[in-house]
């Protein structure tokens, strides 16, 4: 069984919790995802050109810390609706992780089957640590190397064991219209599929976590001052820049 695209809020939940990911129905606007869809490729043309290219998997490149690459990604990572499914999956004050982008290239292999918290040593909590999203800046499509995933996996709350063959578990994949979204389960099971198109397949991954889990990027670092001055209050949280509970304290209890 799998998740429907859907602009249903419950629909999506549901999707979540029984299979493990959702699959969101154009949560952008037209123009607005096309302007996400252009910076991203202009980005990674120009990381290409000057030779700062991630390249890697025969023919696949990642494009790294986008919130320091253009204003129009800012608007993907605190989108409502994704954000409203994140707290279901994360709960309260949760945090933006990273936000980068894999794009699938052509002769692209497929990346081994994994879930996103395997930096957790096991048993895991009965509950996720990280949530990711997928905004598919493509039709993603079998051929074209739609991520793939086993539906229902989260819920065996660990990673595959490679030692028993399950890194060679059947895995279906994901196929759904350009400006679509999906949101995955940390312990899902997943991976990139290979890209035998002659057309890459470009995604942004913008990837969260609990608030008292260590985010993969670190903001407070990398950032770069006008990002973070530039930030609402809202964007500051997400990014880490306010105490949870007491973790993340900058001066006694402030
Ligand atoms: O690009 C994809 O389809 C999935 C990427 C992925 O699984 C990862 O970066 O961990």
């Amino acid at each position: 069984m799998n998740a429907t695209l859907t602009g249903n809020q419950s629909q999506a939940v549901q999707d979540l919790r029984e299979f493990g990911y959702c699959l969101l129905e154009n949560p952008l606007p037209p123009a607005e995802f096309e302007r996400l869809r252009d910076r991203l490729l202009e980005v990674a043309e120009q990381e290409r050109k000057d030779g700062t290219a991630f390249l890697y998997d025969g023919g696949n490149q990642r494009v790294f810390s986008l919130l320091n690459k253009g204003e129009e990604f800012e608007r993907s990572v605190r989108h409502p609706a994704v954000l409203e499914l994140m707290e279901e999956v994360l709960g309260f004050n949760f945090l933006l992780s990273s936000t980068h982008a894999n794009i699938a290239g052509p002769g692209g292999t497929a990346m081994n089957v994994h879930a996103d918290q395997t930096f957790a040593r096991p048993p895991w909590p009965p509950y996720a640590l990280v949530a990711n999203s997928m905004w598919m800046l493509d039709d993603f499509t079998e051929s074209n190397g739609a991520t793939r995933l086993v539906p229902g996996t989260h819920l065996l709350g660990r990673q595959p064991d490679y030692a028993r063959g399950e890194g060679d578990v059947e895995t279906v994949p994901v196929c759904a219209p350009a400006g679509s979204v999906m949101i995955f389960d940390g312990r899902l099971w997943h991976q990139t599929g290979a890209n035998t198109t002659d057309r890459p397949r470009h995604g942004i991954l913008n990837y969260y976590c609990r608030g008292y889990v260590r985010q993969q990027q670190n903001f407070h670092l990398g950032l770069s001052p006008e990002v973070v001055g530039r930030s609402t209050p809202a964007m500051k949280r997400l990014l880490g820049f306010e105490n949870y509970f007491s973790l993340g304290l900058a001066d006694g209890l402030e």
